[in-house]
């Protein structure tokens, strides 16, 4: 990842600012593996998977549904691997009800999935499509029947492109138009669905969508960072308030990609570079929410975009805070990048996943712990964790070993933040089914189940019996 822009005193301010924090953890440890006293998750531990409306609906201009900005997005001449695209995806808008019997045929507690706001606003805001809200109201009313807890991400990436026409995150408006959004939804769903996540992986929207132009909306432009987080910031305070006010018997969350940031070789000048990426990638979302602030080396690019009053707005009380982690980022010094942090490679004989990241279930501990020691030990929730088959466009892999390997990897990290002290509630696996994964198309799968595009066919793999079985038990078994 190439920070284009990011100036040298911005660099400087960054690192400065982790120093500041003492997040000095961030070397690889050689050991990655984590070593649970016990194998035993709680009754009361929510199990559960998770998906987004963009990834699985399809459907994408049916009941009134607006375009959002990954409708325009993936127009785009060769900006999807596959030059797919998610006008069927995996087919859930129509197929809400065999997802829901694939969730509860395996025995989980809850399922996490996303709210298109283009469905319930297709202009963004103004008028209410009630078509839309009719759509999220059955798949709530389906889930509840078969005893599932219902867990509504508002915002995963797909802004209304009206809102973008205006600015999109960078206008400060939309972040008020967020909080209209969440109370549309919530006055319409909230006598049945409880549960909500304001926003998702923030930081990746943030980076990938407005500064590296790889997802949507496509911008690459160093001058975005600042504002897009601040005002996405913002949305989240105000829709949690607004969440508030419509009801007092809500659970308000929120879901962030938190991710170790580690300097290539430990070496001492990369530190520059893996606290700076720690500071915009992390600490941009924990600081404002948890302590109404930003770390320091954020300011550079927050000139005259906070504004009096704000901070208060950020910092609310969350319910629980949503974790998503896959792997650590290793970054190093390249003082020949406008940015000066450049993308490095993990450790030499480091186990890869299909992105080249390394697998590192002590990174999962890592970042539970610096959210219990720094940021007051709020009640967590894994809201993402899974692995991808090796990129391809060949069939998927049912007996999917290397993905039962990795989720119980990580499961023992949960264990083990849990026995630190860190109040896990629950883990939802990414994802229940393979499905469109952004800018890559159909060649990264994720799911339990995989999905014959062609067919529409079904197939559960080995991962789903597995995640069943655990889910029936809470006994983490010590091999697959
Ligand atoms: O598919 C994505 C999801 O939308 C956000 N978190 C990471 C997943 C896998 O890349």
């Amino acid at each position: 990842m190439d920070h284009q822009g990011i100036s040298r005193r911005g660099l400087a301010g960054l690192a400065l600012g982790g120093a500041a924090l003492g997040l000095s953890g961030c070397e690889g440890k050689p050991d990655t593996e984590l070593h649970p006293r016990s194998r035993q998750f709680p009754k009361d531990f929510v199990w559960g998977v998770a998906s987004a409306a963009f990834q699985t609906e399809g459907a994408l201009d049916v009941d009134g549904r607006g375009p959002s900005v990954w409708d325009t997005f993936e127009k785009k001449p060769g900006v999807i691997v596959d030059g797919s695209d998610a006008s069927v995806a995996t087919d859930s808008y129509r197929r809400y009800a065999d997802d829901i019997d694939l969730i509860a045929g395996a025995g989980l507690d809850a399922y996490r999935f996303s709210i298109s706001w283009s469905r319930v606003l297709p202009s963004g805001e103004g008028a209410i499509n009630s078509a839309g809200l009719d759509h999220y109201s059955r798949m709530v009313d389906g889930l509840l029947a078969k005893g599932i807890t219902p867990y509504a991400t508002l915002f995963h990436w797909d802004l209304p492109q009206a809102l973008q026409d205006k600015g999109g995150w960078k206008n400060r408006d939309t972040a008020y138009r967020l909080a209209d959004y969440a109370h549309a939804v919530v006055d319409r769903l909230g006598d049945r669905l409880k549960r909500y996540i304001i926003l998702n992986e923030a930081a990746v929207h943030t980076v990938f969508g407005h500064v590296l132009g790889e997802q949507a909306p496509g911008l690459k432009d160093i001058g975005q960072l600042g504002p897009v987080t601040h005002h996405m910031n913002l949305g989240q305070g105000l829709a949690i308030q607004a969440l508030r006010a419509a009801r007092s018997d809500l659970s308000v969350g929120t879901t962030m990609a938190l991710q170790p940031c580690r300097p290539a070789g430990g070496a001492l000048w990369n530190r520059l570079a893996s606290d700076g990426l720690d500071a915009l990638w992390n600490r941009a979302w924990l600081d404002p929410l948890f302590k109404g602030a930003y770390p320091g080396a954020m300011d550079d690019f927050l000139k005259g975009v906070v504004r009096d009053g704000d901070l208060a707005i950020t910092r609310q009380k969350v319910d629980f805070l949503g974790v998503n982690y896959y792997a650590p980022a290793y970054v190093r010094l390249d003082l020949a990048s406008a940015s000066h942090i450049a993308p490095a490679q993990p450790p030499k004989g480091a186990e890869l996943d299909a992105f080249g990241r390394h697998i590192d279930p002590s990174g999962l501990f890592e970042v539970l712990e610096m959210v219990r020691r720094y940021y007051g030990n709020p009640p967590v929730m894994i809201t993402e964790n899974g692995a991808s088959d090796p990129f391809g466009k060949g069939p998927a892999i049912i007996d999917d070993t290397f993905r039962i390997n990795y989720l119980r990897r990580h499961l023992e990290a949960v264990l083990a933040a849990r026995e630190a002290g860190s109040p896990i509630g629950g883990y939802f696996c990414w994802t229940l089914l393979d499905n469109f994964e952004w800018d890559l198309g159909y060649t990264s799968k994720f799911g339990l189940v995989s999905h014959d595009r062609a067919t529409g066919v079904r197939t559960q793999k080995a991962s789903y019996a597995w995640f069943k079985a655990l889910a029936a038990s809470g006994a983490l078994p010590s091999s697959p």
